[in-house]
This record gives C-alpha cells, sequence and structure tokens, in this order.
C-alpha cells in the first residue's frame, strides 16, 4: 500500500496502529519502509529511490546555496563544513578563538563569544537559518537574535534551554516516561550527604551546566571526597545514583521536516568521563538494540526542532536501558558514520536544519571509531607524532581537527577503521592509537 505519513490527516487510523508497516512516498519521489509505534510515531527503515518519480520542484540547487550559522567552530563545525560542501551548503561559523578548527573548512568565521549578542546578530543577518555546535550557545540570545532577524534556529532555542541544564533534561525526560537513572538536586554540601546517604557510594555528581567532554562530572567513591567534589563542581550540581552498567550504547537520533530516523545502536568505551572508542554494531543482544532504539525514537519525540540528537545510554545488567545524557547536535559517538554509514551524522544534520530529506542512516559495514586525545601534562603547540605509519595501513582514515595546541586529554582528532567483525575493527583501531602521540 502506498500511503503518505507526512500527511498525518489523511492516515487511517487503522492503518497506522502500532507495528504496521506500510510503503510510503517520500516528498522527493523516494520510497520507504514506514514501521509505525502509534498514530503520531514511525520510523522509515529502508529507503530506495523510485525508478519512476515526479521532480520535486520546491527545493532546487543554485549556488551559493544555503548558508547556515553555526554557533560553534571546534571540531564538530569542522566535521559540519566538510559535509555541507558537497550538498552545495554554505557554513558561516562564530566562535571566540581565532583561526577555529572550522575556520579552515567553511565560507568565514566570525570572531566572537558564544552568547554575544552582536556576533550572533551578524551571524543571522548572513545565514539562512542557525544551528549550534556546542550546549554553551545561549538559548535566550539566540531566541531574541532570531526574532529580530527572522533568522529560525534548529533545533529550537526552547530545546537547547531544556537539555543545557541537566537537572531540567532528566526532570522532563523521567516525565515524559523515558527510564532514566535516579537523581537530585543539590545546592549545599548538607543536600550532597543526604542524597548520597539516599543513593549510597558510588555516585555521579555532574555541574548542571556548562560541562562538556568529561568536564563537570566528579564520581564520589566515599565520604573522603564529598567536601573536594561539591567544591570543584561550582555551582549548581545534581546527583545521580552509579548505574551498573554492563555496556554504555548511544544512539545518534535525527529530526527531518517530518520524519524521524535513527543511526544504528553504537557502543561507547569510556574512560574517567571520556569517551576513547566506539564500535557498531553494538556487541549486545538484538533485542537490546531494539529496545535502545526506540528509547532514541521515544526521546527524539520529546525535541523540538529539527537536527541530529547525540543519546547516551546505559545498558544494565538485566538488559535494561536507562538515558545518561542527551546532546542537541553531532556527537562524538555518531563520528565512525563518516566512513561507516551511507550518510554521515553531519551530513545528515545539514540535511535536517535546512529541511531537505534524510539520508539513509543504514551502516556500510561494522565500524570502529578511536579518539586521538593530548597525552602531555603541560598545554603546548600540538604536533602529533606517528602519523606515516598510521596513513600507511589499509581502512584506516584520519581526521584532524586542526587546533593549535594540545593539553591532557584534549579531543585533537580521531581515526576510524572498518572490518569484518566490530572485534577486528576494533581491535585494528586500538593498535593503530598506540602508533600515535603528542610527546617529544
Ligand atoms: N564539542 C561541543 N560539545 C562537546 C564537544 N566535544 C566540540 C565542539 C566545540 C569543541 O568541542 O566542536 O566547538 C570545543 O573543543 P575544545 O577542545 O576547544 O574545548
Amino acid at each position: 500500500m502506498y500511503l503518505n505519513p507526512w500527511r498525518q490527516e489523511t492516515l487511517d487510523s487503522r492503518v497506522c496502529r502500532q507495528g504496521s508497516v506500510v510503503q510510503s512516498c517520500l516528498p522527493t519521489g523516494k520510497c520507504c519502509t514506514v514501521v509505525f509505534a502509534d498514530r503520531n510515531r514511525y520510523r522509515c527503515q529502508k529507503t530506495t529511490l523510485l525508478l519512476t518519480h515526479q521532480i520535486v520542484r520546491s527545493m532546487p540547487l543554485r549556488s551559493p546555496g544555503t548558508t547556515v550559522g553555526v554557533v560553534g567552530g571546534g571540531q564538530l563545525g569542522r566535521m559540519l563544513g566538510e559535509a555541507a560542501s558537497p550538498l552545495g551548503i554554505e557554513l558561516v561559523v562564530s566562535d571566540p578563538t581565532p583561526e577555529c578548527p572550522a575556520s579552515a573548512v567553511v565560507r568565514d568565521q566570525i570572531v566572537g563569544d558564544f552568547d554575544d549578542e552582536a556576533t550572533l546578530l551578524e551571524l543571522a543577518e548572513r545565514a539562512d537559518l542557525l544551528t549550534y555546535e556546542i550546549e554553551l550557545a545561549d538559548p535566550d540570545v539566540l531566541e531574541a537574535v532570531s526574532e529580530e532577524t527572522g533568522t529560525p534556529v534548529h533545533p529550537a532555542p526552547e530545546t537547547l534551554r531544556i537539555i543545557q541544564d541537566k537537572l531540567v533534561q532528566k526532570e522532563r525526560l523521567q516525565e515524559a516516561g523515558i527510564p532514566v537513572p535516579e537523581f537530585r538536586a543539590v545546592e549545599t554540601v548538607e543536600e550532597l550527604d543526604a542524597a548520597l546517604s539516599e543513593f549510597g557510594y558510588p555516585a555521579m555528581l555532574k555541574a548542571r551546566e556548562g560541562g562538556y567532554d568529561g568536564r563537570g562530572n566528579i564520581l564520589i567513591e566515599d565520604e573522603s571526597e564529598v567536601a573536594k567534589a561539591f567544591d570543584a563542581i561550582e555551582g549548581p550540581a545534581m546527583l545521580e545514583a552509579f548505574v551498573e552498567y554492563d555496556r554504555e550504547l548511544a544512539v545518534i537520533g535525527c529530526k527531518g521536516d517530518g520524519e524521524i530516523d535513527t543511526f544504528p545502536v553504537t557502543e561507547t568505551i569510556h574512560e574517567a568521563e571520556i569517551l576513547r572508542e566506539t564500535v557498531s554494531p553494538a556487541r549486545t543482544s538484538d533485542a537490546v538494540i531494539e529496545r535502545a532504539t526506540t528509547v532514541a525514537e521515544e526521546i527524539l519525540d520529546e525535541m523540538t526542532g529539527r537536527g541530529v540528537y547525540g543519546i547516551e545510554l546505559f545498558e544494565t545488567a538485566d538488559g535494561e536501558i536507562l538515558l545518561n545524557e542527551i546532546a542537541p547536535r553531532p556527537h562524538n559517538s555518531g563520528h565512525w558514520t563518516i566512513e561507516g554509514c551511507h550518510t554521515s551524522q553531519f551530513e545528515q544534520h545539514l540535511r535536517a536544519v535546512t529541511g531537505l530529506a534524510l539520508g539513509t542512516t543504514e551502516r556500510r559495514e561494522p565500524t570502529a571509531a578511536a579518539n586521538i586525545l593530548g597525552d602531555v601534562d603541560e598545554r603546548q603547540q600540538a604536533t602529533l607524532y606517528g602519523v606515516e605509519d598510521v596513513l600507511a595501513t589499509d581502512t584506516v582514515s584520519l581526521h584532524w581537527y586542526g587546533k593549535r595546541e594540545v593539553y591532557a586529554l584534549r579531543k585533537m582528532g580521531h581515526l576510524t577503521t572498518v572490518g569484518e567483525t566490530p572485534e577486528t575493527a576494533l581491535s585494528l583501531i586500538n593498535e593503530v592509537s598506540e602508533w600515535l602521540t603528542f610527546e617529544t
């Protein structure tokens, strides 16, 4: 049967009940299989080009093409820039660091703080729409600038506002029925003590705002660490019960113009709160993969605004899925999609925010990626050694972010490889990562 789920009002409620599978024609002339969760929630499974299709004239390509203004010009902005060019999309980024990583691959950089109104006004005036690649972007300024210039922002500033505050994020999602670990707001050391006596040790203390790449998360292992951890957070915090997980998983979810989709579930390997490696498919059961995908879809339903979302999950010993955190932007756990999927998370984000049809999220092959992190003690000029051997290894791809300075655990680049199995891909990427160092 062919129908059009993008126009929900034309749907017969018998057709879109839970579990029904139908064929659908997308506005772009593509054909896909749609699986319904219920009347309002569905997922596209396979997208294939129809042999005969109507030419859709509403979204032509011309040059210069759509200009996307991106708040933030770090590695995520740089990889967005790399994905933009084949789509005929131009990027302008704003970032406080002159010659930020993205500046080498985008049309222009405006130098200014993430929350500086004049900077964002200029960005909005030069762009057809705005997006952001860092949660330090300010939702109030984005909203004000959008109103003044008429430039839309994706995902919606309201979504950023909710996600930015980890406590509000968890409260909203818990209310929506998403499974989350136990958590409490803590504003004083007494409140922290009380929450710890409820949850027990270890427990995770998180800054409510501003933390990323492991900053702002402190594991409290026993009583002697409480006061020091509270002081280190410097501001409003929340305590989360420690989850005894078997595995950490991540899903990149995408919300396009009337369609949602998810990339294949990825296993993530962290050390000291920082992502080290990813491997996809995740080495877990089909039932867990299905559950993780369903939770990700339910989370996407709660989000307002187009774009990709990084969704970090825990898989508990009894196969339950709990939400760890969401980011309203491309995510480190999805870098593998550049080589590993037909559409990368960066291309997908650009397709979503500009209102183009989403690309297929299908994986090409088992894929592993490893971050290249600063392995030096002192902040210094960044020079990476061992690159020749890595480049001489078949199937290994290098992504260098172009950061001028390196410091301990800073994300400086990443490596990706495909392999016959997740294990072979992961073991090759682990071996090759060992060859790289910033130390002289
Ligand atoms: N980023 C944003 N949130 C989390 C991460 N990792 C990326 C963005 C941002 C860059 O990290 O691309 O611009 C900042 O990296 P750094 O090393 O300068 O802190």
